[in-house]
């Protein structure tokens, strides 16, 4: 394994938009103390989405990318990001230590997405997202295999489960780096 200068590892929490990504992140953020890196909010502070030609949905943004990573290069330099994203195939792999796509049963995330507002239209696209597995394989094609993991998020108790194996995997990140 390459020596790394970060002193803590950077996690993307991926996943279709309702599977329980930010509830992730704040959770994990609380207990290890890293840096909960929400991209929607990066967005909006730096102006970097251009509303899509999607007439269904005003808020869906096209982001440019590239000034997405010159923001926050500096933060990934550092690490302990814990990155909160519906994509993850834009983040360089060498600046990247786990990704744990969040996974949820479909009756589940139909009713979270209604409850959201979300539009026939825009929820048919996320729960067809889910279905076909749209986001692990694009963390499997990014990604080196054994950093990608697959956790589901249906229940309040998986939350915990899910933010213990991640702790753990960190203290043994911070053994192997030796950090
Ligand atoms: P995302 O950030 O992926 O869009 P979220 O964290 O905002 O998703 O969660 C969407 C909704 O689902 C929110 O009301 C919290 C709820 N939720 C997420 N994970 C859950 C779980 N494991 N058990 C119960 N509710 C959950």
């Amino acid at each position: 394994m390459p020596s790394v200068t970060r002193s803590d590892p950077n996690i993307i929490i991926t996943g279709t938009p309702g599977v329980g990504k930010s509830t992730h992140c704040e959770a994990l953020a609380s207990k290890t103390g890293l840096h909960h890196l929400n991209i929607n909010d990066v967005v909006k502070k730096h102006s970097i989405g251009e509303a899509s030609n999607d007439g269904n949905d005003p808020n869906t943004k096209i982001v440019d990318e590239d000034r997405l990573l010159d923001v926050i290069e500096n933060d990934l330099e550092d690490g302990g990001q814990i990155i909160d994203w519906h994509a993850c195939d834009l983040f360089p792999p060498r600046q990247i230590d786990l990704v744990a796509v969040i996974r949820c049963d479909n009756q589940i995330l139909y009713d979270r997405l209604k409850a959201r507002g979300y539009g026939e239209k825009k929820l048919q696209e996320n729960l067809d997202c889910e279905i076909m597995e749209v986001l692990v394989q694009e963390a499997r094609d990014a990604y080196e295999g054994e950093m990608v993991v697959e956790l589901r998020s249906e229940k309040a108790e998986d939350v915990d489960g899910n933010v213990e194996r991640i702790e753990e995997w960190i203290r043994s990140w911070k053994r192997d780096n030796g950090k």
